[in-house]
């Protein structure tokens, strides 16, 4: 193999030829599809006429090609790995192609391919390539008519996307359908299912009246667990409707739910695909996480429509251009239809974490980076997550009346059209008036951020003086870094009055709260009119990507804990005074000192579990402890078995003190309501089993006799698989693994089910899981062809497992080694996500990172596949 090539930004050229219209007929058969292309294709209009014409084409078999009719001589045009070339073609002609595909032995799942039976198609980023020859790329828009014609029995259902205008039998038992798509759309948006499906179907009309028929495909033993998505879907197409002024236009829309798949979705023109984990819910058998999650998702395809699919983006590199707005579009959605700041805490703690992670790691890049080996390697949670916090600054730069016409103004301007993230953007600054050139670097400069804070009060003059300096840390290929536009939200509150103090900044009087624009290395603030002590709440609600340092001392975070106004600060104050606590004790764990609890923190939690309130949700997050992955990133140096003591300690000690506080707030929080995923019940539900958890740690007795009771909760897979993990991963065997039998034995039929029962196991704590995730692997029920149980298992044991994957012996490392061995060659996609833990050597002492840039070495041997080679390049650069 020869090395992979990079492709970069500044070599953007239009495609010599474009396609305008697109016919397509699929023979399918599960080894030897037949795929009969006829391609309206033309010169582009800014490209130079007597180029020749190139198109992608990957693992095809060429039967026949003729240009305008005419076969073409073996001399006329060549094939070679990665397309067709034919040295000269007219101005304007038809191509037709013939070529013999291999669905079945697809393990990559790009392209087209056989899951549990049933044909679909990926073709996001570059998967069309593996369907026929194209110009595989976003900015060639065709519309699409596709007959698909296959076994009456095998495929009795045959959809792509548009609107079905044709359908007959065929001889030899066959029949056909034929799809028309009238929205001119990039071959990434194109689907196709065929199978033994069953729909449920429902309505929708738009806001201008029109009728949408709503179907969701699923296999026949699924259908009970569609109600959920369906509901979602319909609030999304309102939402969409009442908050962007967006409305559906075609007359159905499709869900497809799929076993076998990368990712989460996609958001193919008017069929989306899912993953079944991202689709089907049923009380008894999804968490009320995963009736979220699913909300979310449905939403973030729906948007897509518009967001994505009506304006996409001009290359690969403007990724975030569709990605980073919708993500934002369903974190406004869900903030919407839930609780506002629970949301926002959620996202932002797993900002924080993996993010955040991501910008200090070797994989670090910017949310539109300059170049690329392996696309697919870039659906990353800088383009997604990150690209989702800017929009949401330029939402905050602009106030949302502004940004909705901006948001209007990008609509209208480029619909039908591929475009790129300064289009975007110009956009908002066209609306607004905003100079928006500096703010563009969010774009192009990669890592987080760092400020620092520092404030002093002046009691002569009654002033309050805030100094913020600004500096971002160097990241791989970017050593210079220039100043940023953040935005700094921020109040001062009164240390007498515990309220947000009126705000004069340079003589302008500015209520309550405001913007500080920060943009340059330095800058201070000076508030005037301020007549006692402040103590300042600084970035609320998150409102820049960044690391803020400021040098809050424990009281005047237990404080702010009780006081501020921003509920999203009140959460990172208590999230600040518990890591306080943690840093002494991991330091402690790391000096072989005795550990004692900061009293502080256990006056916190005493009046959280204590005080009354109503909004219970924001409680349970209160109350819910740093993750140990959050934790490792707060620290210079990850020592994973001192900050899992650390954590251990700190959960125990709150365990201990406030042991009646604990079991009255589980007991308060109990239901005997049926379960409906509602807000409120989730809340309850969170609060009890977060209890429930604390009373675990310390293995109390009336604790464990509830875990063993909750085990059994009819109807509601929350409160079940709450009570397993906790009980799994204490030291009461005795109970857990009968609970852990009758629980693999009840659902071994259901996939879904059976991948939780995997994660409950390997994210045990205790030394010998390791035995256990071997063991797993051999399961029946296990595959490493299906990408949902490689992340329920090794997945799963790699990111949440962090003691036992960071083994001293090195034993973790090799197993995950192994695992992204295998998959390069079986799904480099997914291999290429799941080495992850392994490129975050650096973070590690001396010991590990040797033994992890060991394991990246025996990979570097193998032969790779361009997606593992370059995740392993930029690893060990
Ligand atoms: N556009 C989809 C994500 C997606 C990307 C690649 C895929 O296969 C390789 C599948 C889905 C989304 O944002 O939901
Ligand atoms: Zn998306």
């Amino acid at each position: 193999m020869s090395e992979p090539q990079a492709t970069h930004l500044k070599d953007y050229l239009p495609p010599a030829y474009r396609v305008t219209h697109t016919e397509l007929k699929f023979d399918l058969a599960p080894s030897a599809t037949t795929v009969t292309a006829r391609l309206h294709v033309e010169r582009h209009p800014e490209r130079e006429a007597g180029l020749p014409l190139r198109f992608a084409g990957d693992k095809l078999s060429l039967v026949r090609i003729a240009v305008d009719g005419q076969t073409l001589e073996a001399d006329e045009y060549e094939v070679d790995d990665e397309g067709l070339t034919i040295p000269s073609v007219p101005e304007r002609f038809l191509l037709d192609t013939e070529v013999s595909i291999d669905p079945a032995a697809n393990t990559a799942l790009e392209g087209l391919y056989v899951s549990s039976g049933m044909f679909c198609t990926q073709c996001e980023p570059q998967g069309f390539r593996r369907i026929t020859f194209y110009p595989d790329r976003p900015d060639v828009m065709a519309t699409f008519s596709t007959t698909v014609v296959g076994d009456k029995t095998e495929a009795p259902v045959l959809l792509s996307n548009g609107n079905p205008v044709e359908s007959g039998e065929l001889p030899g038992g066959r029949h056909f359908v034929t799809w028309e798509d009238p929205h001119p759309k990039p071959s990434y948006l194109f689907a196709l299912v065929a199978g033994k499906l069953e729909k449920v179907e429902d309505r929708f009309t738009t806001m201008s009246g029109r009728d949408v028929t709503l179907q969701i495909w699923v296999e026949p033993e699924n259908l009970d667990k569609t109600d959920h998505a369906m509901a979602s879907l319909k609030r999304a197409m309102r939402w969409d409707e009442e908050t962007y002024g967006r409305e559906y236009d075609l007359d159905r829309f499709m869900i497809v739910a799929v076993n076998d798949f990368n990712m989460g979705a996609m958001e193919n023109k008017g069929l989306n695909i899912f993953n079944s984990a991202a689709v089907l819910t049923h009380p008894q058998t999804a968490t009320d996480a995963a009736f979220q999650s699913v909300e979310g998702i449905v939403a973030h395809e729906y948007f897509h429509n518009w967001s994505g699919n009506r304006v996409t983006c001009r290359d690969w590199f403007q990724l975030s251009l569709k990605e980073g707005f919708t993500v934002f579009r369903d974190q406004s959605f869900s903030a919407d239809i839930n609780s506002a700041p629970v949301k926002r805490i959620e996202d932002v703690s797993f900002f924080r974490t993996a993010q955040f992670a991501e910008d200090a790691g070797p994989t670090a890049h910017p949310v539109r980076p300059d170049h690329y080996i392996e696309i697919s390697n870039f659906y990353t949670l800088t383009i997604y997550e990150k690209g989702a916090e800017i929009v949401r600054m330029l939402r905050h730069l602009l106030g949302w009346e502004t940004f909705r016409q901006g948001s209007d103004l990008y609509f209208a301007r480029f619909d039908g059209q591929a475009v790129t993230i300064e289009d975007f953007v110009d956009c908002m600054a066209e609306v607004s008036g905003l100079d928006l050139s500096q703010f563009m670097r969010w774009y192009s400069q990669a890592g987080t951020p760092e400020i620092d804070a520092h404030g002093e009060y002046d009691y002569a003059k009654c002033e309050y003086h805030l100094r913020l300096s600004q500096r971002t840390p160097p990241t791989p290929g970017q050593a210079e870094k220039q100043p940023l536009h953040i935005p700094v939200r921020m109040g001062l509150v009164g240390t007498k009055s515990g309220n947000d103090m009126a705000l004069t900044l340079d003589g302008e009087s500015l209520g309550h709260e405001t913007v500080l624009h920060l943009r340059d290395t330095e800058q201070t603030y000076v508030f005037t009119g301020i007549d006692e002590a402040p103590t300042p709440s600084l970035l609320r609600g998150f409102s820049a990507p960044v690391y803020l340092r400021y040098p809050y001392s424990r009281e005047e975070l237990s404080f702010l804990l009780t006081h501020d106004a921003d509920d999203f600060n009140r959460w990172d104050a208590g999230q600040r005074l518990t890591m306080l606590a943690l840093d002494d004790l991991i330091a402690a764990h790391r000096n072989g000192v005795e550990k004692v609890m900061d009293s502080r923190v256990i006056d916190a939690y005493r009046r959280l579990l204590t005080t009354e309130t109503d909004d219970k949700a924001v409680l349970a997050e209160m109350l819910t402890l740093p993750s140990e992955a959050y934790i490792a990133e707060q620290q210079p140096m990850v020592d994973v078995d001192a900050i899992h003591a650390a954590r251990v300690f700190v959960k125990q000690s709150l365990a201990t003190a406030l042991r009646d506080e604990f079991l009255a707030m589980h007991e308060a929080h109990r239901s005997d309501e049926p379960y409906a995923p509602e807000p409120d019940q989730i809340a309850r539900r969170r609060v009890k089993n977060v209890a429930l958890e604390y009373l675990m740690s310390i293995e109390d007795e009336e604790g464990v006799a509830l875990a063993e009771a909750q085990v059994d909760a009819e109807d509601n897979m929350t409160d079940v698989r709450a009570a397993l993990t906790m009980l799994v991963h204490s030291s009461r065997s005795d109970i857990a693994e009968p609970a852990l039998k009758a629980f693999g034995e009840k659902w071994a039929h259901d996939p879904l089910v059976m991948n939780q029962w995997f994660t409950i196991q390997v994210t045990r704590p205790q030394e010998d899981v390791l035995e256990r995730v071997k063991y797993l692997m051999a399961h029946p029920l296990f595959s490493l062809k299906n990408p949902n149980k490689v992340r329920a298992l090794i997945g799963a044991f790699a990111a949440q497992n962090r003691v036992n994957f960071h083994r001293l012996d090195g034993e973790g490392y090799r197993l995950l080694a192994d695992v992204v061995i295998e998959l390069n060659r079986l799904n480099p996609e997914i291999a290429a996500r799941i080495i992850t833990p392994l490129t975050r050597w650096q973070r590690f002492d001396e010991q590990r990172q040797a033994l992890m840039k060991a394991e990246l070495e025996r990979i570097r041997a193998e032969e790779l596949s361009p997606n593992v080679f370059e995740m392993v390049e930029r690893a060990l650069a």
